[in-house]
């Protein structure tokens, strides 16, 4: 086969140095353009790639064990939904060293973007890899190489399909060598996970996400049903393998001493099917029970799991905190077209109540776009949902042909329409015509949906009940969650805070704007952006004013402190909050008394407290007010400086006493 190395050099392109002995291996995650041709790109992001990390894992076990020699092994973790990629600087180091840039786990969507990449990359000389789930699902299911995968290969670029575990060392030879081959197809012979490196934690990687104390691992890989509409079993295989649970727990146990890290998303794609699910569980209940280490979790599940005897009990111990779960739709219908036979509406309810008796809050996925599917139907069913189901959260989907699925197959092999646009296949656009819903009528009930359920009413339902364990983790679900599919647009999952967009790297199809061009766009932008984001504060401001947790001393304080009519905005005495405790002692004697002098974090929380209202309409009435004077010259509105003054002081206290208990936690 010819190598990359020779291929480049026939074109006269600029190739590594041959004598050095550095191997540097980029590993970039990337992202996908938004509809502008901008690329998809945050400030923060939330959720880091465990892609990154299990290849940021094996590339250590190579460079640990030596396995290429005195090679100096340097590894560089890029993902750019919260960084730029630096095209030019990587280039310049490849005159210097040897470089290898993998573009890792490329789903669907963010095939152009990351082939944008390799080709640049290509053009300037350096190795490209270039795996993930639409290059595999692609060649699982087809016996040729699909067109787009077969231009990247034309430009040099080596392309890999499959799981890499037991490989890696090899392919980093041959990238050392100059003797990439043009394509790895592993897919045919699944990796043994049982004794493969596991992930690792970047911290400097962690540092660009909202929470640093976040991990990724995949414990099992594979799923053992057979829905139409699903890439994993075709790609991962319907047999599950999985990771010991003793490698787990070392990998958490040294996570927690190296990073601090404790709080984890099993990426399985259902861990209940993970034959090892005891023994993970019993090794995790052993961390936090005996060694003090207080884990924490999210899981994917299928809506059967909680008939597995002993799973949700285990998980609840073993600190699950979250479950998602594949409920995808609650028409019958639909169900049973996907394949999708495990599923049994009448039980979903059931199986909610199971979890949250566990204190496990509840996650729903949901597909909007089946065949039986219509903005009306779906209105009804979304209705249903929150009134009978009532999980605590859904994310909903667009329903998309995802290369790498049965459905996706049988539409190319029937011809039938679909997106010439791979970009749009994030499941946040229509990606093919639907039956019944034309003309922007899908997408609409999709936004409907989102709408419906994270409407003000439902949010404050679902806080009111939710056991005050949960209440922080929904809560700031509720605002990433509304923030992404209602504010910015975009799905939550592929999105972060503070979108950023970089004139330069903007797709080839768009006019690349001058500076100025692109300032007069972004300006109204970002202004558009901090409107929307206090709007949001506000709103989930008076949310959680109305749906905040109260212990049972600060409840009982504030009943007494308002029996003794102590006037909510004036400033108490020590001597009166003293009083107010004794009265709530009287009647609940489990309540501690404290001394003057020991005003701990709840004796200060009741005294703010007491000067919180259930809600903050008046003040939004007060303002609009103004804003409705000012807009017709009557000035006058300024002259009651002593009004504005307080209701400003207000709004202050308020503001930050919510951006405090959204912080820490507290109530
Ligand atoms: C976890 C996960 C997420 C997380 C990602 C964050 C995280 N913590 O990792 C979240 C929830 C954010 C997410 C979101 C989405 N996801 Co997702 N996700 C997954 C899931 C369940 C696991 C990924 C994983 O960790 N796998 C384990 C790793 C190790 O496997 P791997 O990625 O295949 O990588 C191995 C090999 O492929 C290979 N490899 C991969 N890349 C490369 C590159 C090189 C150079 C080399 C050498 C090897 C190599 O090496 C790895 C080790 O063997 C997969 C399904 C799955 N089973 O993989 C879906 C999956 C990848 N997601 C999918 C989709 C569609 C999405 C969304 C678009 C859906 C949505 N609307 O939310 C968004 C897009 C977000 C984004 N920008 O990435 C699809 C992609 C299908 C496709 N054809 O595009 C999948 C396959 C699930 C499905 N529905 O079919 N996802
Ligand atoms: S249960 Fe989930 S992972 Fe398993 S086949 Fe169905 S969609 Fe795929």
């Amino acid at each position: 086969m010819t190598s990359l190395r020779s291929m480049a050099e026939k074109k006269g392109m600029k190739v590594a140095n041959r004598e050095s002995t550095t191997l540097h291996v980029f590993l970039v995650k990337p992202s996908k353009y938004d509809d502008d041709g901008f690329v998809v790109r945050h400030w923060r992001g939330v959720l880091p790639s465990n892609t990154l990390a299990c290849l940021d894992g094996l590339t250590e076990d190579v460079r640990r064990r030596k396995l290429l020699g005195d090679v100096d092994l340097r590894v560089h973790v890029l993902d750019e939904m919260v960084e730029k990629i630096p095209i030019d600087r990587i280039a310049h180091l490849n005159r210097r060293d040897k470089v290898v840039v993998g573009l890792v786990g490329v789903q669907t969507n963010q095939f152009c973007r990351a082939s944008d990449i390799a080709l640049a990359l290509r053009r300037k000389g350096v190795a490209v890899l270039f795996g993930g789930f639409h290059v595999s699902g692609m060649l699982a299911m087809f016996p040729t190489v699909s067109p787009e995968i077969q231009e990247l290969m034309d430009a040099g670029v080596s392309v890999v399909a499959g799981e890499v575990e037991h490989r890696w060392a090899d392919m980093l030879r041959d990238a050392y060598e100059g003797k990439l081959k043009p394509l790895y197809h592993f897919l045919n012979d699944l990796p043994d996970l049982s004794d493969s490196p596991r992930p690792v934690i970047n911290k400097q990687y962690l540092r660009k996400f909202i929470s640093s104390n976040f991990g990724t691992i995949d414990c099992s890989r594979g799923c053992p049903f057979n829905c139409s509409f699903c890439t994993i079993i075709n790609v991962q295989g319907r047999k599950t393998r999985h990771r010991s649970p003793e490698c787990i727990a070392e990998t958490l146990r040294a996570n927690y001493r190296e990073s601090g890290a404790y709080f984890y998303f099993f990426t399985d794609d259902d861990f209940a099917r993970n034959p090892a699910w005891e023994g993970v569980f019993d090794q995790l209940i052993h961390l936090r029970e005996e060694e003090g280490i207080p884990i924490k979790f999210m899981i994917q599940v299928d809506v059967q799991s909680h008939k597995i005897h002993g799973f949700v009990e285990k998980a609840a111990r073993a600190g699950l905190s979250n479950v998602f779960i594949g409920m995808e739709s609650i028409n019958a219908k639909n169900l049973k077209d996907a394949g999708k036979m495990q599923n049994k509406v009448k039980e979903y309810r059931d199986l909610i109540d199971v979890w949250h008796k566990v204190r496990v809050s509840t996650h729903a996925a949901y597909i909007i776009g089946f065949p039986h599917d219509s903005e009306q139907s779906v209105a009804e069913d979304i209705q249903r949902l929150m009134t009978d189901v009532r999980p605590q959260r859904v994310s909903f989907f667009m329903m998309t042909p995802l290369p790498g699925s049965r459905d996706h197959k049988d539409m190319v092999d029937s011809g039938a329409p679909m997106a010439t646009d791979y970009n749009v296949y994030d499941s946040f656009h229509e990606a093919m015509p639907h039956p019944k819903m034309k003309n922007g009528e899908w997408t609409r009930t999709y936004l409907n949906a989102w709408r419906s359920f994270y409407d003000f009413e439902n949010m404050k339902t679902i806080l009111s009940n939710a056991d005050p364990k949960n209440y922080w983790d929904i809560f700031r679900n509720f605002l990433w969650y509304k923030n992404s599919a209602l504010k910015e647009g975009a799905h939550p999952m592929l999105s972060g805070f503070f979108r950023i967009k970089d004139r330069k790297s903007r797709r080839a199809s768009f006019q690349r704007l001058g500076r100025l061009a692109h300032l007069r766009r972004r300006i109204p932008e970002i202004y558009g952006y901090i409107r929307d984001s206090l709007r949001l504060i506000l709103e989930m401001e008076e949310l959680w004013l109305q749906t905040r947790k109260r212990s049972e001393t600060e409840v009982r304080v504030v009943e007494e402190l308002q029996r003794m009519r102590a006037e909510l905005h004036r400033s108490l005495r020590v001597s009166e909050l003293q009083t107010a405790f004794a009265r709530a002692k009287a009647r609940v004697p489990s309540i501690e008394v404290p001394s003057r002098l020991s005003l701990t974090r709840e004796k200060l929380s009741v005294l703010r407290a007491s000067r919180l209202r259930e809600t903050r309409y008046d003040l939004s009435r007060y303002w609009a007010g103004v804003r409705q004077r000012v807009r017709q010259g009557r000035l006058e509105v300024f002259l009651r400086v002593d009004r504005m003054a307080l209701n400003g002081l207000r709004e202050l206290r308020l503001v930050t006493g919510f951006l405090y208990a959204l912080a820490t936690g507290a109530h």
